[in-house]
């Protein structure tokens, strides 16, 4: 049953996204840890856009309907267009997060309250899913890292544990039982104090959809896209390693960091390229999704063939 997470065959649709870049205006590029990184005010959002990734790669956008139409959250289905026909109706307002585990501020926060006063960013970041496809989307959110000092962590919180939404009433997807219910997620302290590393609310400046993940979800661009839990109610600073779903479903097939590595391949198939959503051509997979730059620093010493 979990032999449905597998590639599949290409999307053809492609749409125009020109009102989107109409109202950006880019106004210069800089360095973030080497990388390429743009930033770009909008008169109309009043927001900055920071776009990361690696200058060889194309960081153009996906449109609003490939991002939102081609999705994986199997808590709405197991096929690609199933979240966008299945969760039209999820109730996603009001909702509260719980804070758990060795933190100063434990509790039940309503999300307004967990979010109120941290700084926005809006982020253009490469996604790759496992499966060997990939997106570029803009992200709107908050960084992980200023939720959490906020949150003041205890001493022993070594890692940071995501649990989504288990409500089988909404969520038909799980009625069955293709991966053990409630989804979790989870990141090493430093992967989560990243400055890459996201909670995200928004899509091109508009509410996240229901199908990508609404009102809550992690984003960590250097990851496979599995790490990216949708749907948060709870988050827990732990000082063990969280047991994930998919790496306690398939072992051998997902590891708990489940970093882009184009060496290291899948059991089951090469993850050496990759096929862009919306494009022709497969491309070549890049170490760390493109943020090697960025990231390398926090896996050295690591035997990323063990630790994969
Ligand atoms: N709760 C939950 N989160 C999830 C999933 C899921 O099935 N359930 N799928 C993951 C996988 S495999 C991927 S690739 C991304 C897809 O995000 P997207 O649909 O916004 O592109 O969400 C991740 N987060
Ligand atoms: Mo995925």
């Amino acid at each position: 049953m979990h032999l449905i997470h597998k590639p599949d065959i290409p999307s053809s649709e492609i749409t125009d996204e020109a009102l989107f870049f109409g109202r950006r205006k880019f106004l210069s590029a800089m360095g973030f840890g080497g990388a390429a990184m743009a930033v770009a005010s909008s008169p109309l959002l009043a927001c900055t856009r920071e776009v990361a990734g690696q200058g060889s790669q194309d960081l153009k956008p996906n449109t609003w309907e490939e991002i939102t139409t081609y999705n994986n959250f199997y808590e709405f289905g197991t096929g690609k267009g199933d979240p966008s026909k299945n969760a039209g109706n999820f109730r996603t307002r009001p909702w509260t997060v719980e804070i758990a585990g060795d933190v100063k501020k434990p509790g039940v926060v309503p999300l307004e309250d967990l979010l109120r006063g941290l700084p926005t960013v809006e982020r253009v970041y490469r996604h790759r899913c496992v499966e060997a496809w990939s997106m570029v989307v803009p992200w709107n959110g908050v960084q992980l890292k200023d939720l959490i000092a906020r949150l003041e962590p205890g001493t022993n919180a070594k890692f940071v544990e995501f649990t989504t939404l288990l409500d089988p009433a909404q969520m038909p997807g799980q009625r069955s039982r293709v991966l053990d219910w409630p989804y979790v997620e989870g990141l090493r302290m430093d992967e989560a104090m990243h400055p890459l590393t996201m909670l995200v609310t928004g899509i091109y400046g508009r509410p996240v959809p229901n199908q990508n993940g609404a009102p809550l979800r992690l984003v960590v661009p250097w990851k496979y896209g599995f790490k990216g839990g949708k749907s948060i109610v709870k988050i827990r600073f732990t000082e063990r390693q969280p047991a994930t779903t998919w790496n306690m479903a398939i072992p051998n097939e997902y590891g708990f960091y489940a970093n882009v590595n184009p060496t290291v391949d899948h059991p089951r198939w090469s993850q050496a390229r990759e096929r862009p959503i919306g494009k022709l051509f497969q491309s070549p997979t890049l170490m760390f999704n493109g943020y090697a730059d960025q990231v390398a620093s926090l896996y050295a010493g690591m035997d990323l063939r063990r630790f994969y």
